[in-house]
C-alpha cells in the first residue's frame, strides 16, 4: 500500500487481525457496487512456487489425490507405489498442464457473461496502466511476485482489475535483480508477471479485434 504508483490497482487494507496462530486481513468488498458482476481470477507469472520449495522434499497424498484427478499419466510408477508427491513436483506439472509455463499466466476460476468491445477497451486500458506502473515501481523492482492473480469484475455498467493475493510476493535476496519476463532457474529469482502480462493483454487485443471483425461482418 506504500507504493503510490500502485495502490491504485490494490483492495485498500483495512485491519489485520492475529487469531491464535492464524493471521487473518480485512480488505475492499471489490464486488460492492457491482449488478450480478462477471468474475474472472487470473493467476499471474510462470512460477508459482517459491524457490524454498525446492528443498522441501516432503511428499503430500492430498497432491497426489488432486494430481491423478487432474492428469494420472503425468505421474511416475514410484509415485503410484507411495501415492504421494512433493508440492514442487505438483505446482509444476500444474504450471505445465495448464497455461502458466507457456503463457505466464492461467484462469483459475470465472464466472462470466457477455463481453462486449466496449468493456475489452476498458480492460485493456486498466492492464496497460497496471503494466507501465508495475514497471515504473520500486515494490515490484525489489520483489518477487508468486503466486498473485489480477481478478477482472464487471458487469453491464462498469468494469475494473485489481491486483489481490500477495502471499508469496516476497523480497529479493540482496544483489539479485529481476525483469519479470524471463524464464526462470533455480536462483535467479524470475516470476514471469510481467511475461503474463504482455501476453495477457496480446490475448485480449485479439479477442477485441475478433469482436470488432464480427460485428462489421454482421
Ligand atoms: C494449489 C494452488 C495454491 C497452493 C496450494 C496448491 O493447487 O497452487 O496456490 O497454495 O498449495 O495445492 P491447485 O490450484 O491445483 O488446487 P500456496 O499458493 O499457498 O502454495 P497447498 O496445498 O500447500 O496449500
Amino acid at each position: 500500500m506504500g507504493d503510490a504508483t500502485m495502490n491504485r490497482f490494490l483492495p485498500k487494507l483495512h485491519k489485520i487481525y492475529n487469531v491464535k496462530k492464524s493471521c487473518f486481513i480485512a480488505i475492499d468488498n471489490l464486488l460492492y457496487g457491482f449488478d450480478n458482476p462477471s468474475i474472472m481470477d487470473i493467476k499471474m507469472g510462470s512460477r508459482t512456487f517459491l524457490e524454498d520449495e525446492v528443498s522441501n522434499d516432503e511428499l503430500r497424498a492430498d497432491l497426489y489425490e488432486k494430481m491423478i484427478k487432474l492428469d494420472p499419466s503425468v505421474l511416475t510408477d514410484e509415485e503410484k507405489q507411495v501415492k504421494s508427491i512433493n508440492k514442487l513436483k505438483y505446482m509444476q506439472l500444474r504450471e505445465q498442464l495448464s497455461s502458466s509455463s507457456t503463457l505466464g499466466f492461467r484462469i483459475e476460476a470465472f464466472k462470466t457473461r457477455n463481453l462486449n468491445k466496449n468493456k475489452l477497451d476498458k480492460i485493456l486500458n486498466r492492464l496497460n496502466l497496471i503494466h507501465s506502473s508495475f514497471k515504473c515501481s520500486s515494490f515490484f523492482g525489489s520483489h518477487e511476485v508468486v503466486g498473485s492473480s489480477l481478478l477482472i469484475i464487471y458487469d453491464s455498467c462498469k468494469v475494473n482489475i485489481w491486483m489481490i493475493d500477495f502471499a508469496k510476493t516476497v523480497p529479493l535476496p540482496e544483489g539479485i535483480v529481476i525483469n519479470h519476463v524471463s524464464p526462470w532457474v533455480q536462483g535467479n529469482h524470475e516470476d514471469g508477471y510481467l511475461f503474463g502480462l504482455e501476453n495477457l493483454i496480446n490475448i485480449i487485443k485479439e479477442i477485441k479485434d475478433t469482436v470488432v471483425e464480427n460485428s462489421t461482418r454482421h
